[in-house]
């Protein structure tokens, strides 16, 4: 029998289970960007750790990879109505980058910023323990351009948009900031099994 993740062990009354209100089933992975992709050259590759606007810690690619890596495999939700089951991933996890810069874990909130411009928040308890990474691999190989790589931040209990591709930074926040999205109408939170998509649903 040949398997993709747990494809083959997946019923349709868990898949069901498994899909938020509003959202269809995939298995594709479609790729979706609010600009080109953009050319990002592993050394010159930076990202930084950021309280306000000190820069606490910055990695370039080989120190990154000296992080500890985590593998997570989750499904994942698009705020344009499809979700994707048993995605795997492999990354460094929020709370090992803290570890690594010597930083406690911050209780407000957090940016996302990406190479291409884009930004979006989190609120940074949303980022702790094994729910979240910084993504660098999917599905057992570098993670592809288009899809973030090298490195994208994974936030897969909230909205994909939460997910900032292409990753430089993550800056910790006092206040709640709205992001790329955020300021053109999508919600702060973003949690799809509350169907959290724009500025005003509940
Ligand atoms: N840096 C950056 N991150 C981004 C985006 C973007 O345009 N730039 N688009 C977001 C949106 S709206 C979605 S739905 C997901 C899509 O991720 P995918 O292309 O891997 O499916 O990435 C999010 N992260
Ligand atoms: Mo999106």
């Amino acid at each position: 029998m040949a398997t993709r993740g747990f494809t083959g062990r997946r019923t349709p009354s868990d898949a069901a289970a498994r899909t938020p209100p509003g959202q269809a089933l995939t298995d594709d992975f479609p790729v979706l960007s609010a600009g080109p992709t953009p050319k990002i050259d592993l050394a010159s590759w930076r990202f930084a750790l950021k309280v306000g606007p000190r820069t606490v810690k910055a990695w370039d690619w080989t120190a990154f990879n000296t992080l500890p890596m985590t593998r997570l495999t989750t499904d994942i939700h698009c705020v344009t109505t499809w979700s994707k089951l048993d995605t795997a991933w492999e990354g460094v996890a929020i709370d090992d980058l803290l570890a690594d810069a010597g930083l406690a874990p911050p209780t407000g909130f957090t940016l996302a910023h990406g190479y291409d411009g884009y930004s979006t928040n989190v609120p940074a308890a949303d980022l702790a323990g094994p729910k979240a990474m910084i993504a660098i691999r999917y599905d057992g190989a570098p993670l592809e351009p288009d899809h973030g790589g090298p490195a994208r931040l994974l936030v897969p209990h909230l909205y994909l948009w939460k997910s900032a591709k292409w990753l430089n930074a993550l800056q910790f926040t006092e206040r709640d900031e709205a992001g790329f999205w955020e300021l053109r109408g999508y919600h702060m939170y973003g949690d799809p099994w509350r169907e959290q998509r724009y500025h005003d649903d509940p």
